[in-house]
């Protein structure tokens, strides 16, 4: 999708308390972050995106099958943004909607959403 000219990706997000913070500028490999109040939890980002059942990390075990998302796992993420739904402050450790850099491993996002556009 992204191999033929240069893109930039924005991250946007909420929590339950109506907080919203963004991340702007990655260029996939990522350079030029922006720092919207959500802190750089893709610094993954140029790693293989992995699911359940396709395992990319470089991580021994299976980090999509053991924190329930699908990402660009190393060994394992800062954000895990497909992860479970669990609405708000969580007992389950990065298992949930996570952006580590903002809420932390503890707390499951309202929503978030990434958009890219091609750079000038
Ligand atoms: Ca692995």
């Amino acid at each position: 999708l992204t191999k033929r000219r240069k893109y930039e990706l924005r991250v946007d997000m909420e929590d339950f308390e109506g907080n919203r913070v963004f991340g702007d500028g990655y260029k996939l490999h990522v350079t030029g972050f922006t720092n919207g109040g959500a802190g750089d939890s893709l610094a993954y980002s140029g790693l293989m995106f992995s699911t359940f059942d396709k395992d990319q990390d470089t991580w021994s075990d299976n980090c999509a099958a053991t924190y329930y998302g699908a990402c660009w796992y190393g060994s394992c993420h800062y954000a895990n943004i497909n992860g479970e739904y669990l609405w708000g402050t969580s007992k389950h450790y990065a298992t949930s909607v996570n952006w580590n850099h903002w809420k932390g491993y503890h707390y499951s996002l309202k929503a978030v959403s990434m958009k890219i556009r091609p750079v000038p």
